[in-house]
């Protein structure tokens, strides 16, 4: 039987969270030996909101740190970043030509995105799913392990993908979203109504993987928590909820469980103190193994050019597959 292939990405945009954490990259390091893994820096999806260049360049090596502290095996996965492989952009040309403004305008990721945007909004961030799409379509993706908010840029990937093999022949495979039962829709802890991101401002909205124990339990105990004491899941109390919620993701606990366990709490401080703990203990290998590598980042290069170099095979073939497909090229 075919394997399956897994893709996924993360844009190298700087302290990566626990929403990243146990939303994406806890299922692609588990998921390893069940199919053939390939994880891309996505830098020329960074690039659709203003970035500096110098920190750019310097976050994409230390996203690829963390990834590879977290557990990402090069002997089993191939981790790069996407602009070394320019098949990319060229199948997002092709994918421009066969998707509809219809259907880009639906996308909430973007509405988000560009009222948060001063001034400009870049043509890019409009055609973002298009690249998303070229990402996963280029490697004959099976699976696409994400968080929640990245549902609906999957379901445009297959209808994108449809909708050119039902005009043009089957070029492309399907995809299927792999998101996890916990911890796919973090929010942040200082206003639990909004999704944790790594580009939202104030130093106790998220948990991010490599704060200090001390940074950890500063922002978990000051968690926007509503006056009420019982400990359950209601998405009247988003704050409780929230925080139940990444102890779920973080021990494996159902919902259920959670509630049983802190059934005699006095209240919230008793849930903050234990998911401090938890969360220290939880990301301190990351910590320190992101420590030892952070030495040697001519390791991590070689890594990322060697990865970039094994997969550009695979992406040529599909394009030029699309190509021959649509009618292009000198033959
Ligand atoms: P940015 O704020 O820079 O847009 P982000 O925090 O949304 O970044 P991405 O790099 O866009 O992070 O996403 C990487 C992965 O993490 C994706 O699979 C995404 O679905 C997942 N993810 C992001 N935020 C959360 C969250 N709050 N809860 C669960 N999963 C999340
Ligand atoms: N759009 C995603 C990042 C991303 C991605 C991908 C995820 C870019 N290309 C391909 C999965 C597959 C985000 O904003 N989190």
């Amino acid at each position: 039987m075919a394997r399956n292939v897994v893709f996924s990405g993360i844009q190298p945009t700087g302290g990566i969270h626990i929403g990243n954490y146990f939303g994406a990259i806890k299922q692609w390091v588990t998921g390893q030996d069940d199919a053939e893994n390939i994880f891309c820096l996505v830098d020329m999806h960074a690039l659709t909101v203003p970035q500096d260049p110098a920190a750019l360049r310097a976050q994409i090596l230390e996203t690829a740190t963390v990834l590879l502290a977290a557990g990402i095996d090069p002997a089993k996965s191939r981790l790069f970043v996407q602009s070394d492989v320019r098949e990319h952009g060229e199948l997002t040309w092709y994918l421009s030509c066969v998707g509809s403004m219809g259907q880009l305008n639906r996308m909430t990721q973007f509405k988000e995105k560009s009222e948060s945007q001063k001034g400009e909004v870049r043509v890019g961030l409009f055609t973002y799913p298009l690249l998303m799409a070229a990402d996963i379509l280029l490697y004959k993706t099976t699976h696409v392990p994400v968080g929640e908010d990245q549902k609906q840029h999957i379901e445009l990937t297959r209808d994108l993908a449809q909708r050119f093999n039902a005009t043009y022949g089957e070029v492309f495979v399907l995809p299927e979203p792999a998101i996890p039962k916990a911890g796919a829709r973090i929010m942040g802890l200082d206003d639990p109504t909004v999704k944790m991101s790594k580009s939202a401002p104030g130093s106790y909205h998220a948990v991010r993987v490599l704060d200090s124990p001390d940074q950890i339990k500063k922002t978990v105990m000051s968690a926007q928590t509503d006056s009420g004491r019982d400990i359950r899941v209601d998405p009247a109390r988003p704050g409780v909820t929230n925080l139940l919620a990444i102890y779920c993701a973080a021990t494996g606990a159902t919902p259920e469980e959670a509630e049983a366990h802190f059934a005699s709490a006095r209240g919230y401080g008793d849930l903050k103190k234990e998911l401090v703990e938890i969360l220290v203990e939880t990301l301190r290998p990351l910590r320190e193994r992101n420590a030892e590598l952070s030495a040697d980042p001519s390791t991590v290069r070689d890594i990322l050019r060697r990865s970039a170099e094994a997969i550009t095979p695979i992406a040529r073939e599909t394009v030029d597959a699309a190509k021959r497909a649509m009618g292009v090229g000198s033959g």
